[in-house]
């Protein structure tokens, strides 16, 4: 019975897709946690679909059975309670509450870890940085930094650590699991992983203004040795993230290509624990926000080199000292004092 469902589910989900929808890529997961996910979508829809053929059924039943006919001209029917039909009607909800809720709650928690698979595997950990509106994706351990782009090796738990450097955004890869939130000032844990090769769409799931439509990424599942390879390979070719650079190219809103660095902005900034960074390196540059509709010309930014607090560090760190006096309290963190650890 549930088998024969499922494929008419399948084939329902099908026929939708023919129909011109885009296809659902959330049914077709390329990774542990999105096939967890996807069975209980499955097995939700098909759970609920049967209690809605139940019910129709008897109501069709029902309205013949019982209707008014002509051979019995002064039909009344009894209206008064019945225990046993009042029970009945209570319990079966309640069993179809509790029926839906042991496997929601079930893969809710067991998401929280990584996938079961590879439980004995030591997950790639990601950090996930949104700012308007790109996708900033820091490798502490490789010290390797994309953007809008990631790599990640097949068969392998990728810890991502969310967080925003400016709007609440959301991280979605449809094939590989569920959305997480990215917050400024705090960070959100996701495990995901992908046990196909392959290139899957990842966007942001959470409306941030003018750019949101077009903050998209693509994630590459690649080999181990290909995984190994890129880092070998962006070591010796790619340009070292420098903060000027970073400043004024990712944390002004807007728009970028691709982008790969040998180094993170961990070194000087983790957005998990400051969540004012980017409005402060907005102001530095002379950003100015503006009405998208404004046909008055583009304020330029300031040239960073012309600053001193990126040409001169020793200034910085005055400045900054006297200015953060929770600073020392950030860096006994435990969190935080993990993270440094992986960047050596
Ligand atoms: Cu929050």
């Amino acid at each position: 019975m549930l088998r024969r469902l499922k494929s008419w589910t399948v084939f329902g989900m099908i026929a939708l897709v023919m129909a011109g929808c885009s296809a659902p890529t959330v049914l077709q997961p390329k990774g542990p946690v999105a096939s967890q996910q996807s069975d209980l979508i499955i097995f939700s829809i098909i759970f609920m679909l049967t209690i809605v053929a139940v019910v129709f059924v008897l109501l069709v039943v029902i309205l013949l059975k019982y209707r008014d006919r002509k051979e019995n001209p002064n039909y009344d029917p009894d209206h008064e309670g019945n225990i046993w039909l009042e029970v009945v009607w209570t319990v079966i909800p309640v069993i179809i509450v509790i029926a839906l809720s042991i496997p929601t709650v079930q893969t809710i928690y067991s998401l929280e870890e990584p996938p079961e698979a590879t439980r004995d595997k030591e997950p790639l950990v990601v950090h996930a940085t949104s700012v308007n509106w790109k996708w900033i994706f820091s490798y502490p351990e490789q010290d390797i930094e994309t953007v809008n782009y990631l790599n990640i090796p097949v068969d392998q738990p990728i810890l991502f650590k969310l967080t925003s450097a400016d709007s609440m955004a959301a991280l979605w890869i449809p094939q590989l699991g569920g959305q997480k939130y990215n917050m400024a000032g705090m960070q959100t844990q996701l495990y995901l992983q992908a046990d196909h090769e392959g290139t899957f769409a990842g966007r942001n799931a959470n409306f941030t203004g003018e750019g949101f439509e077009a903050q998209r990424f693509d994630v590459n599942a690649i080999s181990e040795e290909e995984f190994e390879d890129w880092v070998e390979e962006t070591h010796e070719t790619a340009p070292e993230l420098t903060q000027a650079e970073y400043d004024l190219k990712l944390m002004i809103p807007g728009h970028v290509d691709e982008m790969t660095f040998k180094g993170t902005h961990l070194d000087w900034i983790d957005h998990a624990t400051s969540g004012s960074y980017a409005l402060e390196a907005r102001e530095r540059l002379g950003y100015e926000e503006r009405n998208p509709n404004s046909k008055a010309p583009e304020k330029e930014l300031i040239d960073p080199n012309t600053l001193e607090y990126y040409t001169n560090p020793e200034s910085r760190e005055e400045e900054e000292s006297s200015e953060h006096e929770g600073h020392v309290a950030e860096e006994t963190d435990g969190e935080h004092a993990s993270d440094s650890e992986h960047s050596h």
